[in-house]
C-alpha cells in the first residue's frame, strides 16, 4: 500500500489538523485477562513477539489490576509503568488509549468489532450462541468496557494458533486467513501466548524498561530505608492462595513458573514442596550461605542490610533475629505497592526468588538483563546442603 494511503487527517476537537498514521499492516490487540502482574507481563513478551512476527502493531493493553473491596477489575494505563520507546526499537506499538481515541474509527468502525478466540467459549450467563463470549465476567467486561469496546460477532482462529517458534508457514497462515485490508484489527479475547514465557522469548524482557518516575520511586525508597551499602533482597511468596497451589506441586512438577529453575523439559530437575514453600528455617539456613558466598567473593563490600518482598509473612521479626551478631537488619515497604517491590528487588545485589511465581520470574528476568545474581529457595546445591544441614 502506498504512503499516502497510511497517512489520515484528523481535526481534533478544538478544529485543528493533525495527521496520524495507520499501519497498513494492521494491529493486534488482547485482553491480559489472565492473573496479576506477573502472568500478564509473561504473556506480554509473547504478545509482542506475535505481534512482531504478524508485523501487525501491538496495541498495549492496561494493566489488570485488582483493589480489596472493588468488584471490577481496574485497568492502568500501559506507560504509567514502562516507558514506550524501547519496547519501539523492537517493534511498533502504540497505547491502547492512543489507538482508541485517534485511530479507531478510521480502521475499526464500531460495526466491525470482532473478537477472535481459539474455539467458541462456553457462556457464563447460559447463552447458546456460539460466540467467545469475551466480555462475560471480570475482567474480561470491565477491560473492553473501559474503551467502550462492544463485539458484533466472533471469530473462531483454530486450527491456527501463536506458536510461531515452533510452527512452520504459521505466520503465512495468518496472513492468508486474516489479510490486513480485511482484518486491520485482531482482537484477541486472551493474550496470544503462552504461560509461562516461552524460551524464547525471555530475552525481550529488556525492552520493558520503567519510567524513570517509577525508577526514582525506588531509589529514593532504597536511599532513605535501607543502610548505605550492598544490599541482598527476598521474595516471600507465601499467601493464602500460593499455599494452596503449593499443594499439587508434587503433580505438577512444572508450576507456574517451575521452568525458570527446572528447565523447560525438567531437564535440571524437578519442582519440589521446599522450592514452593520453602519453610522458615530453610529460609534462614539459605540466606545464611547466600550471605557468606556473597562475602567470599565481596569481601570489601559484604551484604547490610536483607529487603524482604511478601504478600504475607515478611519474617522481619525472625530474620532479624537470626542476623543480630552479623548486624544485619531486614527492611519492607509498608505501600503493599508490588511494582516498588519489583523494581527494589532488581536492583539488589544479590538476590533469593520463588521458582515457582512468576511475580520472582520478572524480577529474575530484569536482573538477568544487567547481569546481576539471583538464586532460588532450595534449588539445586542450596537445596540438598541446606536440606541436610536442618
Ligand atoms: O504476579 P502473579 O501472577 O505471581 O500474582 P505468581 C501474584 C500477585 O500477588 C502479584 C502479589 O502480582 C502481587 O499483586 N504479590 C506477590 C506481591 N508477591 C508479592 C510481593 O512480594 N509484594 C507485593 N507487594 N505483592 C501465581 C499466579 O502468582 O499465583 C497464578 O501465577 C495463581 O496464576 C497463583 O494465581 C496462586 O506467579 O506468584
Amino acid at each position: 500500500m502506498n504512503l499516502v494511503y497510511q497517512l489520515f487527517l484528523l481535526t481534533n476537537l478544538f478544529g485543528q489538523i493533525s495527521l496520524i498514521y495507520i499501519d497498513p499492516n494492521g494491529y493486534l490487540v488482547y485482553c491480559p485477562c489472565m492473573g496479576r502482574f506477573g502472568n500478564q507481563a509473561d504473556h506480554f513478551l509473547g504478545a509482542l513477539n506475535f505481534a512482531k512476527k504478524l508485523n501487525r502493531t501491538l496495541i498495549l493493553p492496561p494493566w489488570i489490576e485488582y483493589r480489596q473491596g472493588e468488584p471490577k477489575s481496574i485497568q492502568v494505563p500501559f506507560d504509567r509503568y514502562f516507558k514506550l520507546e524501547p519496547i519501539s526499537q523492537f517493534h511498533q506499538v502504540i497505547t491502547m488509549q492512543e489507538f482508541m481515541e485517534r485511530i479507531s474509527n478510521s480502521v475499526w468502525p464500531e460495526d466491525q468489532r470482532i473478537s477472535f478466540c481459539y474455539m467458541e467459549r462456553k457462556s457464563l450467563r447460559g447463552s447458546m450462541k456460539k460466540d467467545c463470549h469475551a466480555k462475560e465476567g471480570n475482567p474480561f467486561g470491565p477491560f473492553w468496557d473501559e474503551f467502550k469496546i462492544d463485539f458484533i460477532g466472533s471469530e473462531f482462529f483454530a486450527p491456527l494458533h501463536y506458536d510461531v517458534w515452533h510452527t512452520a508457514g504459521l505466520i503465512d497462515k495468518w496472513h492468508q486467513k486474516y489479510p490486513a485490508n480485511k482484518w486491520p484489527v485482531l482482537a484477541f479475547t486472551g493474550a496470544p501466548a503462552s504461560f509461562p514465557v516461552q524460551k524464547e522469548n525471555i530475552a525481550l524482557q529488556k525492552y520493558l524498561v520503567w519510567t524513570d518516575e517509577m525508577q526514582s520511586k525506588a531509589t529514593n525508597w532504597i536511599k532513605l530505608n535501607l543502610p548505605k551499602g550492598a544490599y541482598l533482597a527476598i521474595h516471600l511468596r507465601n499467601g493464602i492462595d500460593w499455599k494452596r497451589a503449593c499443594e499439587h506441586i508434587n503433580d505438577s512438577p512444572k508450576l507456574f513458573s517451575a521452568a525458570q529453575c527446572v528447565g523447560y523439559n525438567n531437564e535440571k530437575g524437578v519442582a519440589t514442596p521446599d522450592m514452593c514453600e520453602p519453610s522458615k528455617q530453610l529460609i534462614i539456613k539459605q540466606i545464611r550461605q547466600e550471605l557468606k558466598s556473597y562475602h567470599s567473593k565481596h569481601p570489601t563490600n559484604g551484604i547490610k542490610s536483607i529487603f524482604v518482598a511478601s504478600d504475607n509473612d515478611f519474617m522481619i521479626k525472625e530474620l532479624n533475629e537470626a542476623f543480630k551478631r552479623l548486624k544485619i537488619s531486614a527492611f519492607r515497604t509498608n505501600e503493599k505497592d508490588p511494582h516498588l517491590d519489583l523494581m527494589i528487588m532488581e536492583k539488589s545485589n544479590h538476590f533469593i526468588g520463588n521458582c515457582i511465581s512468576s511475580f520472582s520470574a520478572f524480577v529474575i528476568r530484569s536482573r538477568e538483563v544487567h547481569g546481576f545474581p539471583s538464586a532460588f529457595w532450595a534449588f539445586h546445591t542450596a537445596s540438598t546442603q541446606i536440606r541436610d544441614e536442618l
